[in-house]
């Protein structure tokens, strides 16, 4: 059931014991809005852990209290009387989801979230969760102190690009406005975010080798195969160093999760991404989503590049010239309109 801002702080304060989740490949914005909420839940009062079923990256360290994130370990259960999720619905939270049977409070702005059998409050046009969880401490009444600042606005910068994307709306500034005004310094949190070791960006050029380009050059994919994905910290803003090239439309990166398991995620500056993930059972925001494939790595590549060609030739982003040609150019051959 979709309910608002102010059923879903009635159910905040009505609880006591409270779990506070989010996705796997958790994201700045994943991270952040978890960490806000467990301290805005903490200054209530309230019983509070964070679990996160995967490994936290290490750039996310910038944020206070990082470090009480826990994996839950099997075996392990967590009596609460209300399981928060946020930044996703509760299919993507993995192990998280067995810890307890309390009643999900679910807040997303994710387009796709529909929030079937379950209390959701959604708000697709809130640039990051952090957006929301920002205006629901307003409505909480809580005091929104430095540390919850640099958590919010993390999620905020990093679910925007840096202020780059087309979610970045007046209301996006206006909030970091304020969290600036509170304290959080954009330089420091940036420099932290973008940080990088010698290791990871010779994984980068790796990955970047892998680079392909499709149906004309208007698809790029990138694809982190088992051997690469061990090598790999983050996969965070791996798929924009292809993005930006200036005939791509749409650009994805496969990356191997386990045997049978890979993980896609597309970004575009027109096609309606959301679509495709949604028909290969993801989804996400409309240029900017992803999906869970259960095949081998070669199987997943044929899939997804064949889906992303149908749906741009039924949505008029392809010319049938352009669908048909089935070469697959890498960076080093491409001469684009040269
Ligand atoms: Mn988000």
């Amino acid at each position: 059931m979709i309910i608002t801002l102010q059923a879903a702080a009635a159910k905040l304060r009505a609880a006591d014991k409270i779990l506070v989740t989010s996705h796997i490949n958790p994201d700045g914005d994943a991270i952040g809005s978890a960490l806000a909420m467990l301290q805005i839940l903490r200054e209530m009062g309230k019983t509070v852990q964070v679990y996160i079923d995967d490994k936290i990256p290490q750039n996310f360290s910038v944020m206070p209290f990082e470090e009480e994130i826990r994996r839950p370990r099997e075996d392990e259960t967590f009596d609460a009387d209300l399981l928060v999720v946020l930044d996703t619905a509760p299919d993507r939270i993995g192990e998280v989801g067995r810890l307890t049977d309390a009643p999900i409070l679910n807040i997303d702005h994710h387009v796709t979230n529909k929030g079937d059998n379950l209390d959701l409050y959604v708000d697709a046009d809130a640039a990051a969760t952090c957006e929301i969880i920002f205006r629901l401490a307003h409505e909480l009444g809580a005091e929104i102190t430095m540390n919850i600042a640099v958590c919010l606005y993390t999620g905020i910068a990093t679910d925007t690009g840096f202020f780059n994307y087309s979610n970045t709306k007046a209301g996006t500034f206006r909030a970091a406005a304020e969290l600036v005004e509170l304290g959080v310094e954009p330089n420091l949190i940036s420099e932290q975010m973008e940080k990088r070791t010698v290791h990871d960006v010779k994984v980068m050029t790796a990955a970047l080798q892998t680079a392909r380009l499709f149906y004309g050059g208007k698809v790029a994919g990138m694809f982190i195969d088992e051997e690469l994905s061990r090598r790999v910290d983050t996969t965070e803003g791996l798929v924009d160093l292809i993005r930006v090239i200036d005939s791509v439309d749409v650009a994805f990166l496969l990356t191997f999760k386990e045997e049978n398991v890979c993980r896609v995620s597309m970004r575009s500056k027109g096609v309606e991404v959301s679509d495709i993930a949604r028909r290969l059972g993801g989804g996400g925001h409309i240029r900017a989503a992803g999906c869970t494939l259960n095949k081998s790595f070669d199987e997943s590549r044929r899939i997804i590049i064949r889906a992303i060609g149908e749906f741009m030739i039924e949505r008029g982003y392809l010319r049938p010239v352009e669908y048909e040609d089935r070469a697959e150019i890498s960076l080093a051959d491409f001469n684009g309109d040269e």
